[in-house]
């Protein structure tokens, strides 16, 4: 359950994100800290070094659709579960991405919002959106069997 100032601190910033940049970053840092993750994304083609990962342009498309799609959880605060749950289905059934991977790239996430807003992302801002980032990894692995 969410507290009005948790809200607060997670909209505030979402409103002031760059879903482009901070999505194409946050998918690109994910396979460059996380190379394993690059298998499933073998037909994005050159990833041979963090240079050619950040600038792949299949990554920062797949990157800014994913971190649009995390925006319906900042809209959906209260109701996550039920708002991923068809995309938990795709990436359990289809996918097979082993739901690890959505913590590893909520960290990356509150990672890249660190190096975008510096001493703006205060301790309690974090901590709002470490919350954020483990209930929809829990969401996205809510359908998984
Ligand atoms: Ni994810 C496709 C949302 C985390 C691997 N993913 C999608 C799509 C959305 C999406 C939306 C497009 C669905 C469609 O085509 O209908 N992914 C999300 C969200 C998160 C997430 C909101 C977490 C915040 N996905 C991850 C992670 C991995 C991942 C952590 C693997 C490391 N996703 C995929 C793959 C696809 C995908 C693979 C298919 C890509 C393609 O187009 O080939």
């Amino acid at each position: 359950n969410w507290t009005a100032e948790e809200k607060q601190l997670v909209t505030t910033l979402w409103g002031r994100v760059n879903v482009d940049e901070c999505g194409a970053e946050a998918l690109a840092r994910l396979l460059v800290a996380y190379p394993w993750t690059q298998r499933f994304f073998v037909s994005f083609g050159n990833m041979s070094s963090p240079t050619a990962v950040l600038g792949n342009p299949m990554v920062r498309a797949h990157g800014k659709k994913v971190l649009t799609s995390f925006g319906e959880a900042v809209r959906n605060m209260d109701s996550v579960k039920k708002c991923f749950a068809q995309l938990s289905k795709l990436h359990c059934e289809k996918l097979h991405v082993d739901p690890e991977n959505f913590r590893l790239l909520g960290d990356v996430l509150v990672v890249v919002l660190a190096s975008h807003f510096g001493k703006e992302f205060t301790p309690a801002c974090q901590a709002a959106w470490q919350k954020l980032v483990r209930v929809v990894a829990h969401a996205l692995a809510h359908e998984y069997h």
